[in-house]
This record gives structure tokens, sequence and C-alpha cells, in this order.
């Protein structure tokens, strides 16, 4: 006797229910992809994995990544975050703030890392790109971080460069070979060995495209260390110089790129790389260590 008052009840019910929920939709992912270095400037990739995780406001973790290497790209990671057109468990809507948690190899954690100053999900299906580099860099009178600024110091003293009674400065060119420390620490060679260092080996001028596009490509080498990246700045004056990134071809390939990414399993090499046709009368390259 009780079940059609019950029915009735729920029917009673149901409409203002309906009415106040919010549609929440499924949307394409939003990607966040770019770049994950340690204090050093080296990027993590498949033999030296970090994971990614993203948090959203609540701390609630809504995707997770690990770290790759792809040839010729200068992203190592790629965090799908799931989207929903309005707040709802497990996906992000647009315009909530994410951190990311990341895990390095040797299991440090680092919590709460803002990807952006921006972070903010865009419209669904979004890509963002951002690096992220991990610990700040503390020692300022060097520009280096104080991890890497002790490893130095020990390095330094004991090696044959050591002079008793000799404070340690970064800046000096320990091994002689032209290229401070400082700039070695940062460049991922040995600033205690004097046949290492980051150099441009080979160069070859390209032609000047005078508008006929008639330009012939330049190449150049230059020493590389395993699991670091390098880019391409160029001037036109080495007086006050304005150096700017520019473009360059790798080896086999016609697609332009802005890195060059030595695996981290490489041997000691020197890659060539092959540079755009200019229209100036004179560049000058620098190679950049990222
Ligand atoms: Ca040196």
């Amino acid at each position: 006797m009780n079940k059609p008052h019950l029915i009735a009840s729920l029917l009673a019910i149901a409409p203002s229910f309906l009415l106040a929920a919010t549609p929440i939709l499924a949307e394409s992912p939003c990607i966040f992809t770019g770049r994950l270095m340690d204090a050093e400037h080296v990027a993590f990739d498949t033999n030296r994995v970090a994971s990614l995780a993203a948090y959203d406001a609540s701390g609630k973790k809504i995707a997770a990544a690990k770290t790759f290497f792809r040839a010729n790209s200068r992203r190592n990671y790629a965090l799908t975050v799931p989207m929903a057109s309005a707040p709802v468990d497990g996906a992000a809507s647009p315009g909530a703030v994410v951190s990311v948690e990341v895990t390095e190899p040797n299991g440090a954690v680092w919590t709460g890392v803002v990807v952006d100053s921006d972070a903010t999900l865009g419209g669904p299906g979004s890509v963002k790109e951002v690096d992220i580099v991990l610990a700040k860099c503390t020692n300022n009178a060097y520009g280096l971080d104080d991890s890497l600024y002790d490893d130095l110091y020990w390095a330094w003293r004991y090696s044959q460069y050591y002079k008793p009674g000799e404070t340690f400065d970064p800046t000096k060119d320990h091994d002689g070979d032209g290229v401070s420390t400082r700039s070695e620490a940062l460049s991922g060679t040995n600033p205690f060995d004097s046949a290492d260092k980051l150099e441009i080996v080979f160069y070859k001028s390209e032609k000047s495209d005078s508008g006929s596009g008639a330009g012939e490509n330049g190449e150049l080498a230059f020493t590389a260390s395993p699991g670091r990246a390098y880019s391409l700045e160029a001037a036109t004056s080495l007086d006050n110089p304005q150096w700017e990134k520019v473009e360059f071809l790798n080896e086999g390939s016609s697609v332009p790129v802005n890195y060059i990414s030595v695996p981290a399993t490489a041997g000691g090499r020197t890659p060539t790389v092959y540079l755009l046709p200019k229209r100036g009368k004179q560049a000058f390259y620098r190679v950049k260590a990222e």
C-alpha cells in the first residue's frame, strides 16, 4: 500500500534536481608539454626517467607522465590533463590552476612545482609548452646552485689544479683550456680536464641568399656532452653583439629545429648541424648548452 506514495514523492523531487544540476561535458584534454631539467639544466629522458604528476587546486591528482627522449625534439614530457566543462572529480576545468609534483630518478620529490606563472588551463584541447627547472640557483655570486658549487669545490679540491691557501673561484679557468670552470660546469664539460670543453671544431660558411633563393647551407660541428641539448645563436656583429637564437638543420633532415639533443647513452661525439642560408653580409655563431 505504501508503494504509490513513494513513487509520487520521487516524481516531485526529480524535476527540481534536474533544474539545479549543471550539465558537465567531457572535453578533449589539455596537454602540458615541455622540458624537465635538473638544477644543472640537464634534461631528464628515457635513460634518467623522472615522473611528473599534475594536481588540481584541491590537491587531487589528475594526470601523470614520465620523461622521454625524442630525437630532434627539445620536449621531454607531455602531461595530458583530462578536462571537463565544469569542476568534477578526476578532471580539470578551463581556468583551473595546476601544480606538478616531480619525482627524480634518485627518489627526490619536488612537490607543488607551479609549472608556469599563468599555469591556468586554457580551453580544452589546448597545448601549453612549459619548461621546468628543478632547484633554484641560490649561490647568486656565481650563478650556480649550491649543490653544483659544492660538487665543483670538491672536484677542484682533489684536482691537480688545487693550490693550498687559494680560495676557490669558479670564474677562473682552472685547467687553462680557455673556458671558465663555471661555464664548463654549466655546459656539462669537465672543468679540470683541459681536453674537454664545449667548442666549435669545424665551420664552413654558408653562401648568402641574395634574394634569388639560391643560398647554400653552411656547416658547423661542435663537441657535445651526452645527455645535453644545444641551441645555436647568431649575431651580425661582434661589436656589442645581439645574439639571437636561430633555427638550423640536423643531419639528414630538412625540417628546421631550435635544439639538438644528445642522448645520455651517447659517447663523446661532435654533431654537425647545417646552417640555413642567411641574408645579411656576415654572421657569427655560437653554440649554447641548454
Ligand atoms: Ca676550463
